[in-house]
């Protein structure tokens, strides 16, 4: 099993690291069981991005169980801590089944949805979990190795390209500032995958899992968990009414006429 310096040096030099064969053929099968649950009640995309074609899984601690133990591994938190810093947050966890047929994804940088001037320091790191064997012909992700350090330079035509070919349970690591996307998949049958992104503790994740996540779901999940979610404080960042939010999930505070009673 790679280190977390190996993974984060790798990170560093080419934008992405594959760990192969991460998860158990038991795990990948349970974790396909009970996604097909969510996926029989899963819209398709609505644009381009998403892919007509695609269905995507948002709000995924709300309508799943199975990706708890991989939000809070050991070994990927380690990444993250090194490469994001503490208090690094869940920014969106997205069950991803690319449906047959389905073009390539436009290709795009995950820290583009943040305004902030390049170089920077990275602000997001990404995992996709392969719960398929991802295969060249099924939609393996696009990615243009080393454009992570691109200030200028856009993908063109003639951009070489990768494609993260990996058998079922492997996990790619990839940073928000490489270039990479969905690609095309030309079988029969969708290609299913679940990327938990991540974000710097200091920007705003993509999605508000404080709505998106039930509280009574939040209120049993391991404290790691919690935290990933928005439940945790760095510095004053994310504090509610001055303290850890934590404190506020089972929030039985009474209001009256509008306001807290207090
Ligand atoms: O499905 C994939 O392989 C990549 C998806 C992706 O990059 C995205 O949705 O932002």
């Amino acid at each position: 099993m790679p280190t977390v310096e190996e993974i984060a040096s790798k990170l560093d030099t080419d934008g992405f690291a594959i760990i192969e064969n991460y998860l158990s053929a038991d795990d990948v099968a349970a974790k396909r069981a009970d996604l097909a649950r969510v996926l029989a009640k899963n819209p398709t995309g609505r644009n381009d991005f998403e892919g007509f074609s695609t269905q995507r899984i948002y709000a995924l601690f709300a309508k799943t169980r199975t990706f708890d133990a991989q939000a809070t591994d050991p070994l990927i938190n380690g990444v993250l801590e090194h490469v994001l810093g503490p208090g690094f947050q869940l920014s969106a966890p997205v069950g991803i089944a690319i449906g047959p047929g389905e073009k390539a994804q436009p290709i795009h940088r995950d820290d583009g949805v943040y305004p902030v001037a390049r170089p920077h320091r990275e602000l997001v790191v990404n995992t996709m979990w392969a719960l398929d064997d991802f295969t060249e012909e099924n939609g393996a992700t696009v990615v243009i190795p080393g454009s992570h350090l691109w200030i200028d330079e856009r993908p063109n035509e003639e951009t070489e390209t990768f494609r993260a070919v990996m058998p079922a349970g492997s996990v790619m690591l990839f940073v928000g500032s490489i270039y990479h996307g969905g690609g095309a998949n030309n079988t029969d049958r969708s290609r299913l995958g679940v990327i938990l992104e991540f974000c710097a503790g200091w920007v705003r994740p993509q999605e508000n899992h404080i709505l998106g996540v039930p509280k009574q779901i939040v209120a049993d999940l391991d404290p790691r968990l919690q935290e990933l979610l928005g439940y945790s404080v760095l510095g004053l960042l994310g504090n509610v009414d001055g303290r850890n939010p934590k404190k506020y999930i089972d929030d039985q505070r009474p209001v009256r006429d509008g306001v807290l009673e207090l």
